[in-house]
């Protein structure tokens, strides 16, 4: 899964692809480099962004899911709007990755039931403007094994066929490092609930955390093993901004892993 940010804040790329053709250009890129779902997202969530009216999310994501959605490319909107959803659905998305899990508006479970959609559901703790501030679990694996599950229930008795929804630990969304690292530690037990995982560790800052304080443009290390990682432990979708090099990687790794 491509990462094409349409966002003036998001913390890496931040303003590259606010025009609709540079981002869609940049989508057909991460599709040439081998992504087979492109993810578009007008609001940024890292910790602490301000929220986007529906307004400005639609105007910097609608294009872009059309010109890449009449390319016949897989388009995921990510966002936890119903409004936005909607019409990123009219205008050729097939997935909706809400990072709320359908907590901030619970009709977009509805919507997805409704259009046969795929969805993707992930954990956070909070709201992207609170979840950093000193965020506490007894047993973090457990404990967001147990919200995916409930959010799982929640789907299905919305009317989302199970087949139909993938489930994510949120890496980084209400996480210290070695939260993170649990999670990534155990993910088995997140795979064990039985739907596919999709895992986003990509240049994210704990991974700068955890090589001296790298900047983004340097976690592509980082980034790699972390995924290689969650492939040998079950996760099947890898959300990226540097599509060829983690392929290549994930490559390497899927032809040496025995299931
Ligand atoms: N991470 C981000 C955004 N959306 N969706 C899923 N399913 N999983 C993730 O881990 C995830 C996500 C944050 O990364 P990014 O889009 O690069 O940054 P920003 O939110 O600042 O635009």
């Amino acid at each position: 899964m491509g990462i094409v940010n349409v966002t003036p804040d998001s913390f890496s790329d931040a303003g590259l692809f606010l025009e609709p053709d540079a981002a869609a250009e940049h989508g057909v890129a991460l599709a040439n480099q081998g992504a087979a779902i492109l993810d578009v997202g007008g609001e940024s969530t890292r910790p602490g962004a301000a929220p986007v009216p529906e307004e400005e999310e639609l105007r910097r994501v609608l294009p872009v899911v059309e010109r890449l959605a009449a390319l016949d490319h897989v388009v995921s909107i990510d966002t936890t709007k119903v409004a936005v959803a909607r019409r990123a659905l009219d205008a050729g998305a097939t997935i909706v990755n809400d990072v709320s899990a359908f907590r901030f508006e619970p009709a977009m479970a509805g919507l997805v039931a409704e259009r046969g959609a795929r969805c993707c559901v992930m954990h956070m703790l909070g709201d992207p403007r609170t979840m950093q501030e000193n965020p506490r679990y007894e047993d973090v694996v457990s404990e967001v094994k147990s919200f995916l599950e409930e959010r799982l229930r929640f789907a299905v008795d919305e009317g989302i066929p199970e087949e139909r929804v993938w489930l994510d630990p949120g890496i980084g969304f209400g996480k210290t490092v070695e939260h993170n690292l649990e999670l990534l530690r155990r993910l088995d037990e997140i795979v064990a609930i039985g739907r596919p995982v999709v895992i986003g560790t990509s240049r994210k800052s704990f991974l700068g955390k955890l090589t001296g304080g790298k900047p983004e443009s340097k976690r592509l290390p980082g980034t790699i093993a972390t995924n290689v990682l969650a492939l040998e432990r079950g996760a099947s979708v890898f959300r990226v901004h540097d599509v060829a090099p983690v392929l290549d990687a994930l490559r390497i790794a899927a032809a040496t892993v025995t299931r």
